[in-house]
């Protein structure tokens, strides 16, 4: 008998070659005589979305029918990384692709790297939301991700004489075949104005906003495949068009052109994303960027609420919102207004309703990054928000009066309103009095935020306040990135952990059988050569496997403390330079990272990190036993290729600064052994794989609290240890900058007289850390056990156990097993 399988579903080996074919024919409209790797990439990439799109269209049928509770997870960034290899592993049809691809006589990483990556993120908050949505489909449970569509991601880093160059990431370049634009489905947000009272047939009072502008919302969908279950979720991200009537009333006028450049004006809106972490200017645009995402989603909730046939007064019970950090607090009054102007509801209502819809992941400890906007600008923006704010805050600060009677201090630090100098609004205050939870990201983040940032904000509702331990999604961090690892675990203990991590202790015993310990570093090995071939490819360095891969990579910044990583390697080299090359282990530092283009400090710490390696790279005294390498332009799609082949991982921030680190999982889970501070996530990571299996080092939060209370000097440490002083004096004197002693003197002046992240008073214990690590490599047989340990004890930090905390305890969101649609 003939079976017939469907072009767009078919798994078979023949069938996905002929649906390949056909979209390489249909779709881009191409023979493979003159198809290049692009074609043959998007002919792949459609066939593949097809195989997702029955999934999808049963989960939302499934989800409208029987309009479970759902997640929404607003967040102003989504790094999702490529798309292709996670969805075939997701699928569950990776090896059988592969093995098309292949009979048709391609490559598949070939046509994997020829994906671009939406790099619609910054870095560690970006990446926890695409991890999530993993998470959440994987979990079964109905979840929207809503956020920004930019046309260009975070910037393409390249590096030109040793400094950062940014260039523009063109990401939609070639299309982007994982959207579906749903134009039906487009909304109207208001921008600027004035507000107006207006009576009702009934002579209640209500508020009108007239707005100076409006923008059209346009919902582009991405489907995400839970593993191996049929959930397919939806990413929906909001592009920024001209709206009809805007355009058309300047048409009449006969401004042709004047209409154009007010749609080109609208487009702007989403057309990029902000490339800071962690430092906020109060500007116009990015405000705009976040009301008009956080306002897209609302008005779609509230859509799809009314299309299931529920009433507003019901949407808290249908609806959890999580906020992504302050950028979409807005989303607090956004709700108030749609409920109060728009559906007539009466404050009180409102408000229950919204208290019990939202919740708050606070994602950092410095102050510099807390949103506030100024004022006058929120009014010109978004007048009627300011009115209610205004009303939520006297409501506030009246119950605040009620628990705390006469203290007037507390109401000044408490007020959604910063009236200390210039005027602002306080948008972690607005997150957290519009939310029914607030978390931290790791346990002593969490403990920070009730005793530091937050504390006011503890002491009036201590019982809003909870942790929830970051974590990472093993299919994209294991299964995808380390094939090989995955395949020895896999034969070793089954493949239950891929969506159960703690299973990983299963491997523990094997850690003392050597037969499985010199499996486990012949795939460190494997991947070592895969990772010095993309260096050698990127930065033209060879690197030796048989070095210790030492890495640091994340967004550079002060408080990570990649220039403590600079000191150490100055410190080798002039131990080498010195006479004692003997007891030198040879080590490759690999850096990667990109710094904020208005950040010059950070900036500079990249172009020493490629001073130093200039010098130590090329000097034949080092015989080749230090190498120092800054890969360009780290994201996803490198990390891929990195976690897998390091030895060691460098986490080494000053303790409470960082709230929790996420890539510090992903090098744990891949066997790499962690030198880090008691910081974020690092604690508790050192408490699961055990204090004998982790290189701790450096001071404590409390500790660095003692130090900068009592009054740190540097410059005191400087003069009292010699080594210190040396390496520092290397840079002081021009030795890297071929004597040019002006680069560097803005690092060297700042670290010595003020020094606010500690490198100095941290600086002896890293060394010597490091010099422990070093014995400790040596030990081959040692450091497989260890990194065995290391990857067998890191089952909690899987953002499948982030998720199910979520979802019990926060969300009250369920499980809805999905049945597949003919
Ligand atoms: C701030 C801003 C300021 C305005 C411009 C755009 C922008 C974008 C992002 C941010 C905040 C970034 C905060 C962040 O990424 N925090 C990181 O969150 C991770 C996930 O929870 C956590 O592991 C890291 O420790 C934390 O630094």
């Amino acid at each position: 008998p003939v079976i017939f399988e469907d072009d767009r579903t078919s798994v078979t080996t023949e069938g996905l070659k002929r649906a390949f074919y056909d979209h390489l024919f249909y779709t881009q409209g191409k023979f493979p005589e003159i198809a290049g790797l692009g074609d043959y990439y998007q002919a792949l990439a459609h066939a593949v979305r097809d195989r997702t799109l029955q999934r999808w269209i049963s989960s939302v049928a499934d989800h409208t029918a029987t309009a479970p509770k759902t997640v929404a997870y607003l967040s102003a960034e989504f790094l999702m990384g490529p798309h292709m290899g996670n969805n075939l592993i997701n699928l569950g049809i990776y090896d059988t692709v592969k093995k098309a691809v292949q009979e048709i006589g391609l490559d598949l990483n070939e046509l994997l790297r020829q994906e671009e990556e939406p790099g619609l993120g910054n870095g560690g908050l970006g990446r926890l939301a695409a991890c999530f949505i993993d998470s959440l489909a994987t979990a079964e449970i109905p979840a929207f991700g809503y956020g920004i569509r930019y046309e260009y991601g975070i910037f393409y880093q390249t590096i030109m004489d040793g400094w950062q160059v940014e260039n523009t990431d063109k990401w939609l370049r070639h299309g982007n075949p994982w959207e579906i634009q749903r134009a039906e489905w487009a909304v109207e947000v208001k921008l600027g104005g004035h507000t107006e009272q207006y009576q009702d047939d009934l002579g209640r009072l209500h508020v009108r906003w007239a707005p100076e502008k409006t923008v059209a919302g346009v919902p582009f969908d991405s489907p995400i495949v839970g593993y191996k279950v049929t959930t397919t979720n939806t990413l929906r991200l909001w592009r920024a068009e001209a709206t009809e009537a805007f355009d058309f009333s300047q048409f009449n006028r006969g401004d042709y052109l004047g209409a154009v450049d007010k749609k080109v004006t609208s487009e702007n809106l989403t057309k990029a994303l902000y490339p800071n972490d962690e430092t906020v200017q109060g500007k116009e645009l990015r405000l705009e960027q976040q009301y008009f995402f956080v306002s897209c989603s609302l008005q779609d909730m509230l859509r799809i609420h009314k299309a299931r046939g529920m009433e507003p007064d019901t949407f808290d019970q249908k609806f959890a919102i999580q906020l992504n950090d302050t950028h979409p607090a807005i989303a607090v009054a956004e709700l108030m207004r749609l409920l109060i102007d728009d559906n007539m509801m009466p404050w009180d209502q409102a408000w229950g309703i919204t208290t019990r819809t939202f919740s708050y992941t606070n994602h950092t400890l410095l102050p510099e990054a807390l949103e506030r906007w100024p004022l006058d600008l929120f009014k010109r923006i978004l007048p009627r928000h300011l009115e209610i704010i205004y009303e939520i805050n006297a409501r506030f600060l009246n119950d605040v009066r009620i628990k705390f009677l006469g203290d007037d201090s507390r109401l000044a630090r408490l007020s959604l309103i910063d009236e200390s100098g210039e005027r602002y609004v306080r948008m972690a205050h607005l997150a957290c009095v519009g939310s029914h939870t607030i978390n931290g990201v790791a346990e002593l983040h969490s403990e920070l935020l009730k005793q530091d940032v937050l504390k006011d904000f503890y002491e009036m509702w201590p019982e809003k306040f909870t942790n929830v331990t970051n974590g990472v999604t093993p299919r994209r961090w294991m299964v995808l990135s380390n094939p090989r690892l995955t395949k020895l675990v896999s034969e070793t203990i089954g493949e239950g952990w891929i969506t159960d991590l703690p299973q990983l202790s299963k491997l523990e015993p094997h850690a003392e059988d050597s037969a499985f310990r010199d499996s486990w570093r012949a795939i460190k090995r494997a991947n070592k050569v895969d990772l010095a071939a993309l260096i050698l490819r990127r930065t033209g360095v060879a690197v030796s496997p048989d070095s210790m891969f030492d890495v640091l990579v994340k967004r550079i910044h002060e408080y990570k403390r990649q220039h403590l990583a600079v000191l150490h390697i100055i410190t080798l080299y002039h131990r080498l330079k010195s006479g004692r090359s003997a007891y030198t282990l040879p080590r490759t530092f690999i850096f990667g990272g990109k710094a904020a283009p208005g950040y010059t400090m950070a900036k500079l710490m990249i172009k020493l990190i490629n001073a130093v390696g200039d010098v130590v790279n090329n000097d034949r005294d080092v015989h080749d036993l230090l190498k120092v390498v800054f890969l360009p332009n780290f994201n996803v799609t490198y990390g891929q290729c990195v976690y897998p082949g390091a030895d060691l991982s460098e986490q080494i921030s000053l303790a409470g600064k960082e709230a929790s680190g996420t890539g510090n999982m992903k090098f744990a889970m891949n066997g790499a052994l962690t030198i880090g501070t008691m910081d974020g996530a690092n604690i508790e990571i050192r408490d699961q794989v055990k204090a004998e299996n982790f290189f701790l080092f450096g001071h404590t939060a409390s500790e660095v609290h003692d130090i900068k209370a009592s009054g740190y000097r540097p410059r005191d440490i400087y003069e009292v240890n010699a080594e210190l002083r040396a390496v520092v004096d290397l840079i002081q004197t021009g030795f890297f900058s071929r004597g040019d002693t002006d680069v560097f003197k803005p690092i060297v002046d700042n670290l010595l007289d003020h020094d606010p992240y500690l490198l100095l008073a941290d600086y002896q214990s890293y060394i010597d850390c490091q010099d422990v690590v070093s014995d400790t490599y040596r030990e081959a047989d040692t450091w497989a056990r260890m990194s065995i340990l290391n990857s067998a004890r890191s089952g909690k930090f899987s953002s499948d156990r982030s998720i199910a905390e979520y979802a019990k305890n926060i969300w009250k969101v369920e499980a809805v097993p999905i049945t597949l649609k003919p």
